[in-house]
């Protein structure tokens, strides 16, 4: 499998998010995706640099002015400043800093360059992103999220075929969803926490299926707080069987590792070896697939949860 990777995320580097009034350190920290490199290199998945691509592709999943805004924003600061922005926002926990543009963009690229290689050779990609995507809407921000990547390599695979898109962090990707909530040639399906105890609070609930044509093409799995192993493979088969019935022509797993036991602000008590079964199971449904990182802030187990997952993949 190749894994697709930039040094150019180092430069996106918030110290804080703004938590029920206080600063608190921030945990969407460079060194998680700096872990599963490390972790990775001694693999045999060859390691590749991302190519460039238009901001064109940003412009098909957000608005312009949306992008715009974050790259005007990120442009006036000082290295080591960092602005809360009042608009296009979910939350404060999401700050712009001088290279949140640069790197967001550079996670774009990671995705797409995954994307065009699973297109093209019909195989399996890994994309390194991060700042991570699935929180970003259309116009906002949010949950450590500006520009929604496994949203944009979707909206790319889907001028050739069908996409499902399995969403497996600890959190609900209510960007994904309301991007693709109207579509019938994308199947969103996620598994995350109850949404009325953890983000993003506001969707994830079973009862959103899609609207208009996209309706019973959004599946949600919210699990119960200390949700294991076995609870979560039956879910997660669950989903499978949804995947399998739409039959799509290309997969987008949204990876986060959240739901690690030890995870810092994940809430489910998935274990280590556990990682390989999950990459298997879905590994199982044989589709050309792009692994497109979300979440995960156990920095110092991240890269071999990573290794696991990627190991029961191939
Ligand atoms: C992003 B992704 C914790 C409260 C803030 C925001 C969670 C964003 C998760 N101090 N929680 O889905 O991993
Ligand atoms: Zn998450």
């Amino acid at each position: 499998m190749n894994v697709v990777y930039s040094r150019d995320h180092l430069i996106h580097n918030p110290q804080w998010e703004i938590f029920q009034g206080e600063r608190i350190p921030h945990v969407e920290r460079p060194e998680r995706i700096e872990s599963i490199i490390a972790s990775l290199k001694g693999s045999k998945h060859p390691i590749l640099s991302p190519g460039q691509f238009s901001t064109r592709y940003i412009y098909s999943v957000h608005t312009k002015n949306y992008v715009d805004y974050i790259k005007r924003l990120s442009g006036s600061l000082q290295e080591g400043q960092s602005l809360y922005p009042s608009y296009y926002i979910l939350d404060t926990y999401t700050p712009i800093l001088s290279g949140t543009y640069k790197a967001a963009k550079n996670a774009v690229n990671c995705a797409l360059t995954g994307a065009q290689l699973i297109r093209k050779e019909q195989q399996i990609a890994y994309a390194l992103c991060r700042p991570p995507g699935h929180h970003s809407e259309k116009d906002r921000l949010g949950g450590y999220c500006y520009f929604n990547n496994a949203a944009i390599a979707t909206e790319y695979l889907s001028q050739f075929g069908t996409v499902a898109i399995l969403d497996i962090d600890f959190h609900h990707g209510n960007g994904t969803q309301h991007i693709f909530y109207n579509r019938s040639d994308v199947l969103y399906v996620s598994i995350h926490a109850d949404p009325s105890v953890r983000y993003p609070y506001i969707s994830g609930f079973s009862s959103e299926n899609g609207t208009g044509e996209g309706l019973g093409f959004n599946k949600n799995y919210p699990l119960p707080l200390g949700t294991r192993n076995d609870g979560y493979r039956k879910t997660l088969q669950r989903t499978l069987t949804d995947i399998k019935k739409f039959s799509p022509s290309f997969l987008v797993v949204s990876a986060g590792f959240d739901t690690y036991i030890n995870d810092p602000i994940g809430g489910f008590n998935i274990t280590m070896p556990f990682y390989k079964i999950i990459g298997r199971d879905i590994a199982s449904l044989r589709l050309p697939t792009l692994i497109v990182q979300e979440g995960g802030y156990e920095i110092t187990d991240l890269g071999e949860i990573a290794s696991n997952f990627i190991e029961g993949f191939t």
